[in-house]
């Protein structure tokens, strides 16, 4: 439209700039001398053939207007037209989402990050107890039936029963905390059924290059105490790659892969010991300090995540 209105004020000003001119020859007998050539018969002919020029264009315009809404219509049928189950859902909120807005059952549902993996992986998708948006669970643990001491491959890419004891796999939580901001939501239970919570504001963690790093955590908040945070910063180690600060190797030392800096204040992949446990085998349990301490291994654990945002 800004277009349209600045070629007509062109085009105007031509025509007045002619008009201008022939009335002032007629009005001044003398000719001015830096102006020897600027109104003739020419100029005024030029700015009228420039406004059918102008006409015919808007026509020619008009024209591909109209073929371009033609073309998005068709663009959008077409999109609409697609089956629902070939639209693939990148989050858990959308893998659970039904018609009616409500959310379908907690269980496991299928995602795809195109941008990242080019391929669709299974996760486990848990219901908000306060009716929120849902959560992806990226570990959990609940029972002695999984080994979790494991070497760097098994933990890149995951290992378990999804609908027990697993882990998602670094390089998928990679690829979901790094297609857009997420929290973390860290459940645990002791074995006299108590339960605790610690939720973090943000969480993200790094590639294959970094090692995995834990290169982003919120804000603590829950009940657990904040056993996370000193690994803020840390890359991931298994057995099998040492990338801690310490001389030796704390997932060899403490029988788990995780975060370890020098080396914890909380290890969940840890030998699953059942309750408390002895000074002999220390550092081994599944273990977060701040709520049942160093010596006393989880009954129940679940890690789970899910985008801040929401757009
Ligand atoms: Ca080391």
């Amino acid at each position: 439209m800004s277009l349209r209105f600045q070629y007509l004020c062109i085009i105007f000003g031509h025509i007045l700039c002619a008009v201008n001119c022939c009335v002032s020859l007629q009005i001044n007998s003398q000719p001015v001398p830096f102006l020897a050539n600027p109104c003739d018969e020419d100029l005024l002919k030029s700015a009228v053939n420039n406004v059918f020029l102008f006409l015919s264009m808007q026509g020619e315009l008009m024209a591909m207007k109209e073929q371009l809404v033609r073309e998005i219509k068709e663009i959008k049928k077409s999109q609409e037209s697609v089956p629902p189950a070939t639209k693939k859902p990148s989050s858990c909120t959308e893998a659970m989402r039904q018609e009616n807005g409500k959310y379908a059952e907690s269980g496991v549902y299928e995602l795809y990050l195109p941008e990242f993996l080019h391929h669709p992986f299974n996760v486990y998708c848990l219901r908000d107890p306060n009716r929120g948006e849902p959560w992806t669970i990226i570990q959990r643990r609940q029972s002695n039936d999984t080994d979790f001491y494991r070497g760097w491959i098994e933990y890149e890419h995951g290992f378990g029963n999804l609908n027990a004891n697993f882990f998602l796999g670094l390089d998928k939580i990679h690829a979901l905390t790094h297609s857009r901001s997420h929290q973390l939501w860290i459940q645990l239970v002791d074995f006299e059924n108590q339960k605790s919570i610690a939720k973090y504001e943000s969480f993200a963690i790094g590639n294959a290059q970094d090692k995995y790093e834990l290169i982003a955590l919120g804000q603590y908040s829950g009940t657990a105490g904040d056993s996370f945070s000193y690994h803020s910063g840390s890359k991931f180690s298994t057995k099998d790659s040492d990338n801690d600060k310490s001389s030796g190797n704390c997932a060899v030392y403490s029988k788990g892969a995780w975060w370890y800096k020098n080396c914890y204040d909380s290890t969940l992949n840890g030998i699953y010991l059942g309750g408390e446990y002895p000074k002999s085998q220390e550092g081994r349990g599944v273990v977060w300090r701040t709520w049942r301490g160093e010596f006393y291994s989880l009954k129940y654990v679940l890690m789970a995540i899910r985008p801040k945002y929401y757009y």
